[in-house]
């Protein structure tokens, strides 16, 4: 080989392939779709501040971040476990740029921000938007951005209480000499969904009012962290525990350095995120402070739950972004059949097709930031609430499937180039592929969706109704959307008739439907605001275009699902005898 490469015409050949390799700039310049969101919503004086950070930030992130995460990925974190001396440390060692990228995450406020609130409701957006900058060069970090957040928010729920408000101060500093990023230890053998009946740790209470936990958390990810929150059951001297699980607040390492009273068993071995130490940790005693009411743990958690599925979501639109503008400068430079491949229309197509998912989710998100930041500011309706509590979930189960879907498709739209571990392409899809799985799976999520509903008594989809409804009467008169809106008006009304059927029906109906249900939701309310966004006096030909072709699914599978009978008892039966093979 090496001599192949040796003759003048080799060397010709590999500098062709050079200039195929897909570059792009300031990732903030380049995307014209978040510029037009920003434009369209932001008041002047706050476009004007937030556009030149951002502006700033892409620069950081081209000329420094990226570099960082890469390196992030080359050296992911290990675990030495016993020092020189057959002492036991349980060391997890991570690389200077991971290092590094918890200093930049504290300069750049990528937590600080949403608590600092100097553009009052719109700071939540502004956070948001840094974050999926941020996302894909972040060599991992935005995990534990993500609960560091969480945490930052349930304390903030909580009232900030005296014993936290140190804590709250690190986990929201600008200050990288100050700022402390935190873990969420929920998930334990016996379930990670089930959270409740799957956890096993106890918490003994101790003369002084604090807490010694012990038992086993599974899956701790960013386990470098400084402090993290947990649950565990309250237990007695005789071991009898209370109802429900209650929460908890500890620092991992006292101010030696020593761990507190935790053992590392051992780093997971992942198939993606890879950079970040995701480690089984068993609580021998650990310190902690109690902060719900007993047994009221899951609910407290909650707040921290929306907060890391609102990240999640930033991070499933940020990885099809990513994949996208590469794929997009790909097809600028690389030749197949004597022509470049933006001058292939069927490959065109399929960029296009991927391209219209990534801006729906993408408003999806900031429609859900928008919500957010009102609600932080005690600006937020009644039936803002119920629609920030309803879309939460419904967007983190569908962005997750629709990253996950993109980022393999954009895979193959380098070719061979798509698999090779070096480009870094690989990387984004398997970093991708966990956005379903963690912060609740799927079916997880589209219970939650029932939940949400249900809590609401019927509230909650009353208002998700008149305001998709809203949007498409604002709309109704605008060039070029009649067939979306007459999409979307059948699909509601499709919608409506599936409650309908539905709220006679038992349980096992709504559970059954739970998955569709929710993809139903989320096409038509993401349908609803890609029509707002195509009705604004100054939108494009291709602002109407991402519209009509988003509306033109199938916009309402439960329905259809219900028409074909999936949710009949029957139907069940037959998944079981399918899925044993009978
Ligand atoms: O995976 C994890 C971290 C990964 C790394 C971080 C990545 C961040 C993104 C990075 C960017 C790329 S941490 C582990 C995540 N684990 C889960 O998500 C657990 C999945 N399981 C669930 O979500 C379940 O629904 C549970 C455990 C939350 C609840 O199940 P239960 O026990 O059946 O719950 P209940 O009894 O229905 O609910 C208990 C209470 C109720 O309130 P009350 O008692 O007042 O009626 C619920 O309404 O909690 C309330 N509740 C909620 N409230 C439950 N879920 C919510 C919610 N989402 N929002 C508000
Ligand atoms: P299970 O609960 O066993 O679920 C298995 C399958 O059954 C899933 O497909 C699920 O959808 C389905 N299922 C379960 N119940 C139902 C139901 N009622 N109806 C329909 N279907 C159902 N956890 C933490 O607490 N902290 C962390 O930092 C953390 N980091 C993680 C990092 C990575 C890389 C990964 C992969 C996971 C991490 N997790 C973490 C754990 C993660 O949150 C859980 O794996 C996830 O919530 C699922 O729980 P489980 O693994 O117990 O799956």
């Amino acid at each position: 080989v090496s001599g192949e490469l040796g003759t003048p015409g080799a060397r010709r050949g590999m500098e062709t392939l050079f200039r195929e390799q897909p570059e792009t700039g300031n990732q903030y310049l380049e995307d014209a779709w978040l510029r037009s969101y920003l434009r369209t919503h932001l008041p002047a004086k706050v476009l004007q501040e937030v556009d030149r950070d951002l502006e700033r930030f892409g620069h950081r992130l081209l000329t420094q971040i990226r570099a960082l995460g890469w390196e992030c990925e080359l050296n992911p974190p290990v675990l030495r476990q016993y020092d020189a001396w057959g002492r036991r440390v349980d060391h997890i060692i991570t690389c200077s740029a991971w290092r590094r990228m918890k200093e930049i995450a504290a300069e750049e406020g990528l937590v600080a921000e949403a608590y600092e609130r100097r553009y009052s409701n719109w700071s939540r957006l502004h956070q948001a938007v840094k974050l999926y900058l941020f996302s894909s060069s972040s060599g991992g970090f935005n995990c534990p951005l993500a609960m560091t957040d969480g945490a930052a928010k349930v304390i903030e729920s909580l009232g900030t209480p005296g014993s936290l408000k140190n804590a709250f101060g690190h986990l929201t500093s600008r200050n990288p000499k100050k700022f402390w990023t935190s873990g969420q230890w929920m998930t334990e053998r016996r379930g990670g969904s089930d959270v409740a009946n799957g956890t096993e740790t106890v918490a003994r209470k101790q003369p002084d009012g604090t807490y010694r936990l012990y038992g086993f958390k599974w899956f701790t990810s960013a386990a470098d962290s400084d402090v993290t929150l947990t649950l565990a059951r309250v237990v007695d001297a005789e071991g009898q525990g209370s109802g429900g699980l209650s929460l908890f607040f500890l620092k991992v390492r006292d101010e030696e350095g020593k761990l507190n009273n935790i053992q590392v068993q051992r780093l997971k071995d992942k198939l993606g995120t890879r950079q970040m130490a995701t480690a089984e940790l068993w609580l021998d005693g650990a310190k902690a402070e109690l902060i719900s009411a007993e047994g009221r743990g899951v609910a407290s958690i909650s707040n921290m739950l929306n907060i890391t599925r609102i990240h999640n979501v930033i991070g499933a639109v940020a990885s099809m972004r990513r994949m996208l503008s590469l794929s997009r400068e790909y097809a600028r430079r690389r030749v197949a059949f004597g022509k470049l491949l933006k001058d292939h229309p069927l490959h065109v197509q399929t960029l296009a097709r991927m391209e219209v998912q990534t801006r729906g989710a993408f408003l999806l998100l900031m429609d859900i930031v928008r919500l957010l930041g009102l609600t932080e500011t005690n600006m937020a309706s009644e039936q803002d609430q119920l629609l920030l509590r309803v879309l939460v979930p419904a967007a983190k189960l569908y962005t997750g499937k629709q990253a996950s879907a993109v980022v393999i498709e954009a895979m193959e739209s380098f070719g061979g180039q798509g698999y090779m571990e070096d480009t870094g392409l690989p990387v984004i899809v398997r970093d991708a592929l966990v956005l379903s799985i963690w912060e609740g799976t799927t079916n997880i999520l589209s219970l939650d969706v029932l939940r949400s509903l249900s809590k609401s008594q019927g509230q909650a989809m009353a208002t998700f109704l008149s305001s998709v409804q809203r949007k498409l009467d604002l709309a109704s008169s605008a060039g070029g959307l009649e067939p979306a809106v007459r999409q979307m008006r059948a699909a509601l009304g499709r919608l409506e008739q599936f409650m309908r059927a539905a709220g006679s029906k038992g349980a096992l109906t709504m559970e059954l439907a739970a998955r569709d249900f929710s993809y139903t939701l989320a096409r038509i309310y993401t349908g609803a605001l890609l029509i707002e966004h195509a009705a604004r006096p100054d939108a494009s030909s291709t602002d109407i275009a991402t519209a009509r072709r988003w509306c033109s699914q199938e916009l309402c599978p439960v329905a259809l699902e219900l028409d074909n009978g999936s949710y009949e008892v029957e139907a069940a039966l037959l998944d079981g005898a399918l899925v044993d093979g009978g």
